[in-house]
């Protein structure tokens, strides 16, 4: 290259690499305005907030997405000053080399200090908002949830109330005047999972071993979707997460009706026999027969449920014949076998479930 298309080259090249700076920020600037308007259309939207503790995280987030916005702007600033100030013009055609200017104190401790002041105040509020939820003082009024991850779907139980569900999570709402957060422990009984629903609460890992806490305070009632973020095998993304947040009377009638005894409809008494002769007991529970597995979903309230398999599909007639018939249709990789019954079986199991309420 000759030094004149070498040097029309470098300018080329720098102002591309600016206006790709600039691009860049501006599109991320858009992101956020759009996000807002985004809002209502994903459901598992990181800027929507609706509980306490993801509003503080949401703070900070935007708090430290000022700083380094700031910080961004600064150095971009400086740089594009630079590169178009100093750039190469045809005009001057001097080559000897600039002046060498070594160590300057004042300009070595600007750049060192105000860094570590910046990183200083990062780390201080971040850590306060980490303690603020970590030691939040849990009311009386708390509701307790035992979250147990399993591959590919959850476990709740309540303690206090005696109920065991899966996949989909009912809490109440929580107001000022009647606060009602809920606690979450979390366990695994298998692999590590994250318990993650971004509208209501950070993300949060289920180690096996290991008990975690979180806890959420939802102040809009609805349907709020999460995810299982911590890859745990083959069907990590079908491992989705409900979670009904329910005024105090949705929920009151939610309770009363997960603590009737499991229907013993005498018209389906051939399809609980096929339910408790095949494996399906040594895996599921359904309160008031003798299976008490606990290696998938309880099936006590089955028709309760909005969805089967952790969210892949709604629970219907159809989808749950599917289902029985061949698990990995809906959930390839799911652990629960291909039960091998033939039509007859299928339509009086699927007769049976359909009473769970
Ligand atoms: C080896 C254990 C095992 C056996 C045997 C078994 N299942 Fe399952 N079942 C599971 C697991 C695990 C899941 C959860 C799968 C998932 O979502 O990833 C499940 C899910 C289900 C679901 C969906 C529940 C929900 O709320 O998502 C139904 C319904 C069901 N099984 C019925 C049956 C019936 C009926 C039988 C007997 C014909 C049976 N299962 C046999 C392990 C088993
Ligand atoms: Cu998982």
């Amino acid at each position: 290259m000759s030094q004149q298309m070498q040097r029309r080259y470098l300018k080329n090249s720098a102002i591309r690499r600016a206006l790709w700076g600039i691009g860049i920020f501006l599109a991320s600037v858009q992101g956020c305005v759009a996000a807002d308007s985004a809002r209502a259309l994903s459901p598992i939207n990181i800027f929507s907030r609706s509980s306490t503790p993801v509003m503080e995280i949401d703070h900070l987030a935007l708090f430290v997405f000022a700083i380094t916005g700031a910080v961004f702007v600064v150095v971009a600033g400086l740089l594009s000053f630079v590169i178009v100030r100093y750039r190469a013009r045809k005009t001057d055609d001097d080559t000897s080399e600039p002046p060498q200017i070594y160590g300057s104190t004042q300009i070595e401790l600007a750049w060192t200090v105000i860094p570590v002041l910046i990183v200083v105040v990062l780390f201080l509020s971040t850590a306060r908002v980490i303690f603020a939820i970590q030691d939040a003082p849990k009311p009386p009024s708390a509701l307790d949830v035992t979250v147990i991850a399993h591959q590919f779907w959850w476990e709740f139980r309540y303690p206090e109330l005696g109920i065991v569900t899966a996949n989909e999570l009912h809490v109440p709402l929580s107001d000022s005047k009647h606060p009602k957060p809920t606690y979450l422990k979390l366990m695994s009984a298998d692999v590590d999972h994250s318990f993650w629903v971004p509208q209501l609460a950070g993300k949060t890992d289920l180690i096996p071993n290991h008990v975690n806490e979180t806890w959420i305070d939802p102040l809009r009632p609805g349907l709020y979707l999460g995810q299982c973020a911590q890859f745990c095998g083959m069907q990590h993304a079908k491992m989705l997460l409900r979670v009904y947040v329910d005024t105090p009377e949705q929920f009151a009638a939610w309770v009363k009706d997960q603590r009737r005894p499991g229907d013993k409809d005498p018209q389906t008494a051939v399809g609980r026999h096929v339910f408790e002769t095949q494996a399906c007991m040594n895996c599921h529970t359904v309160a008031g027969t003798a299976a008490t597995g606990r290696f998938g979903p309880d099936l006590t309230h089955l028709m309760s449920r909005s969805t089967i398999a952790s969210g892949a599909v709604p629970n219907n007639p159809q989808n749950l014949r599917e289902w029985l018939k061949e698990p990995d249709h809906f959930k390839q990789g799911s652990l629960m076998p291909a039960m091998q019954l033939n039509d007859q079986q299928l339509d009086e199991m699927v007769a049976y479930l359909s009473t769970l309420h």
